[in-house]
């Protein structure tokens, strides 16, 4: 593999003349509802840096959406995939199966909370393990309704559409939804009513009475809830709610689902965030960095649950696909051998502090949370709770135009998040930091 210089340099403004010309060439052959967040095309990348057509190399602060957490063609992920795809690349499990596969699935009943039985079933995407997880909570139960949460992100197909929260962009006339679908208020320690003390107990009691009164917890066959939420503003509930969700869960015969597909692997300083709290999920959903870029997916969960399908009703013709399982065999092996959860820790301690002195200079910055390497700040208009969408942009700009990737989220487009490649190099991060920086410092003022 070919590990690209570990620094920044920016030779020509961002994006530069060849992908400018890229970007004409795309205008009219690439559909326009794909979009681009920093439109350089990009010839190579590893450890924290992304260097494109023209020459610049740019930090990364987002791993491609929380995917390549072990670094960019990590060389255990690209040995691995480089030996798999001379031998065989497809046979279909349903077909023949292959070994890869299996170890995948040992490897997510090692690794995944809780020391009970376990299987697991492997897909393509994120979207796809969800409306799995789905269908196998609906067969073991024989119940139809799912509870998602204000805020939630969990795809863009019909179901995961529906259990997504946001209209623009992601529902806006796509509809109509997939039914049985109930929306419960999210515990957002900033925006809830009755404050961040409050709020475990008390939004724990009203998506309790909620379920109660809107759905019926017999009607209801998962809750699925992202341990802390992705793409609706790194939403973190505070500690407390997500092991009383379980427990309302076990007690009423409803499976609950943990979407850690933004939030596994490393991702949080723990293998899984609901590993914080030491909650044990009914099931799992794991994608993004289980396969450092290559597209895997999959649900892990109880035996019992999980073997209530039928055989045949699960799969898809490329779901585990043997390169992509070799890809997750590597990745994993890289965050057992390099500590990755570890490196997430680390990483935290020196973003956290900054941030935080980023916020007390800036008071349009009214949060800062997160965990490990999974970190962002929520802007607002200065003393209220009233979100800055038009700063949240103009400071991401800033960085992209300096050759730092970020990324923005959140239900309100006002959250700029942090998820840098777990390997990425302190002085990288350092000065990545410094950027977001002079960002804040140049924009607001
Ligand atoms: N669940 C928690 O974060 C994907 C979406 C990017 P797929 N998040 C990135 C975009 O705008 O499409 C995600 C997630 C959580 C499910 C998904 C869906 O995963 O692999 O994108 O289908």
């Amino acid at each position: 593999m070919i590990m690209p210089e570990q620094r920044r340099r920016l030779v020509t403004e961002i994006p530069g003349p060849v992908s400018r010309e890229l970007l004409a060439r795309r205008a009219s052959a690439v559909a326009r509802g794909v979009s681009n967040m920093l439109p350089v095309f990009v010839t190579d990348a590893g450890g924290g840096v992304i260097v494109d057509a023209d020459g610049n190399s740019l930090i990364d602060f987002g791993s491609g959406i929380a995917v390549v957490s072990v670094g960019n063609a990590a060389p255990r992920v690209a040995a691995r995939v480089t030996e798999q795809v001379s031998r065989f690349t497809h046979t279909c499990f349903m077909v023949t199966p292959y070994e890869g596969y299996v170890a995948v699935c040992e490897e997510l009943a090692a690794r995944t909370p809780g020391d009970h039985e376990k299987r697991s079933a492997l897909f393509n995407s994120g979207a796809e393990a969800v409306e799995n997880a789905v269908k196998i909570a609906r067969h073991a139960t024989r119940r139809q309704a799912v509870v998602a949460f204000d805020h939630a992100y969990h795809g863009r197909t019909n179901l995961t559409m529906a259990l997504t929260a946001k209209n623009m962009p992601y529902k806006d006339k796509f509809g109509p939804f997939a039914g049985e679908v109930y929306r419960m208020p999210m515990a957002y320690p900033l925006r809830w009513p009755g404050g961040p003390d409050a709020c475990a107990a008390q939004a724990l009691e009203v998506v309790k009475s909620l379920i109660h009164a809107q759905v019926g917890e017999d009607n209801v066959a998962a809750v699925i809830i992202e341990p802390i939420q992705g793409e609706g503003g790194f939403v973190v509930p505070p500690d407390g709610f997500l092991p009383g969700l379980a427990s309302f869960c076990r007690d009423n015969g409803i499976v609950f689902i943990a979407d850690e597909i933004q939030t596994g692997f490393c991702r949080t300083g723990d293998w899984f965030a609901c590993d914080h709290e030491g909650v044990v999920p009914d099931l799992v959903t794991t994608a993004k960095g289980i396969a450092g870029g290559l597209p895997l997916a999959a649900v892990t969960g109880r035996a019992g649950i999980m073997d209530s399908v039928h055989s045949g009703g699960l799969g898809g013709t490329y779901g585990g696909n043997p390169v992509a399982c070799a890809a997750a065999l590597g990745a994993i092996e890289t965050m057992e051998a390099e500590d990755l959860a570890g490196r997430a820790r680390r990483i935290g301690e020196i973003m956290l502090p900054r941030l935080h002195k980023l916020a007390s200079a800036h008071p349009v910055i009214a949060d800062v949370r997160g965990r490990g390497a999974m970190l962002a700040v929520e802007l607002c208009r200065p003393g209220t709770l009233e979100p800055d969408p038009v700063t949240t942009s103009a400071v991401s700009a800033f960085c992209h135009r300096a050759g730092l990737v970020t990324l923005t989220c959140g239900t309100f487009g006002n959250v700029i998040r942090f998820l840098p490649p777990l390997v990425i190099g302190e002085d990288l991060l350092d000065e990545g930091l410094s950027i977001v920086e002079d960002a804040f410092a140049s924009v607001v003022s």
